[in-house]
């Protein structure tokens, strides 16, 4: 299975609602979808994105007054109450990671479409975890079936939040990686991220319950350290399909295998893991879906213009739930 599934569509605008809805279908089942050569106004983006699937409003900074479907993923001064402020990712390099891992029910997809590309090419990679699970030996597939990654972030700020989700664990946040992902992205936007954590798809939903389920049954009393627990085989929601969970830039461990073969089952699976990754270079008019339950995505560096400044680069950036997901 490739990683990146292109198709072929001549305007996404003149397709019916089921059609468009079709589109966020074939994303569950590859993971991850390209269509180039779109020419979308925001009204059309919108539109695009209620088809797709459902659409929180989240009051962030970054996200279009009129549209709530749209944020805006640029470093052009553009946002914000006075439009002065940049979007949100608007600098520096993202390392491997995934929408809303540590959140109560994150959206399922993430769809960006590129409005401005840079000059020079600022891509964007993603990996597959439906085509790495499918790849696995046989052997590691047996032995990660029933696994419980233990998940977390190793900033300060991340334990002081007090959503009712997170697992209280006594062992230290230690993540295996060596890598940091958010390096560069300011503080005053990691609060607006971190204010959107207990979003759902519905009062009650599934995942909320699982969730809630998780923290009373692995929570230690007394215990400190914020933590997430989660399948590393993940049964798509929507298709069933099986793939790997791997956001391996929050794990700190898996919760049933011993904790002197941790650090050599993480190594193996995200090395391959990261076989699956493809990148896209933007072109303007692409648009690509990612599903979030079953893959990874990352940024490259800006490139500087002539005077040393990272070079503009527009992407409107939506995230949905399925449709038809309780
Ligand atoms: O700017 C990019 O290429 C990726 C942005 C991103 O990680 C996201 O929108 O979730
Ligand atoms: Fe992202």
């Amino acid at each position: 299975m490739e990683t990146i599934t292109e198709i072929k569509v001549d305007d996404i605008k003149l397709l019916s609602d089921t059609q468009v809805k079709q589109i966020a279908v074939l994303a569950a089942h590859r993971v991850n979808v390209l269509i180039k050569g779109q020419e979308l106004t925001k009204e059309d983006y919108a539109r695009m994105m209620q088809c797709f699937g459902v659409n929180p409003k989240r009051d962030v900074w970054f996200e279009d007054k009129d549209h709530h479907e749209v944020m805006y993923v640029t470093n052009k001064l553009m946002c914000g109450d006075n439009g002065d402020k940049p979007g949100v990712f608007s600098r520096g390099e993202l390392n491997w990671h995934q929408n809303g891992t540590l959140t109560l029910d994150p959206e399922d997809c993430v769809v960006l479409y590129c409005e401005e590309p840079t000059k020079d090419p600022c891509n964007t990679h993603f990996t597959n975890g439906v085509a790495a699970y499918n790849s696995l030996p046989q052997d590691v597939k047996d032995k990660i079936e029933n696994t419980e990654l233990i998940l977390t972030a190793d900033t300060r700020s991340f334990h002081k939040l007090k959503n009712p989700h997170f697992v209280k664990r006594s062992m230290k946040p230690r993540i295996l990686d060596n890598e940091r992902v958010w390096t560069e992205v300011p503080m005053e936007e990691i609060a607006e991220l971190w204010k959107i954590q207990d979003r759902t798809r519905s009062a009650g939903s599934a995942i909320e319950r699982e969730m809630m389920e998780k923290v009373e049954k692995y929570s230690e009393p007394g215990a400190r350290w914020n933590m997430i627990y989660k399948r590393l085989v993940h049964r798509h929601r929507l298709t069933g399909i099986k793939g790997l969970y791997f956001p391996f830039s929050n794990v700190v461990g898996f919760h049933d295998i011993p904790e002197d073969e941790w650090k050599d089952l993480f190594n193996f699976l995200k090395d391959h893991f990261l076989k699956t990754s493809a990148e896209v270079e933007w072109e303007h008019g692409d648009i690509v879906l990612f599903d979030n339950t079953q893959g990874l995505h990352k940024r490259s560096v800006f490139p500087k213009d002539e005077n040393g400044n990272d070079q503009a680069r527009e992407l409107w950036r939506g995230a949905f739930w399925y449709h038809d997901i309780e």
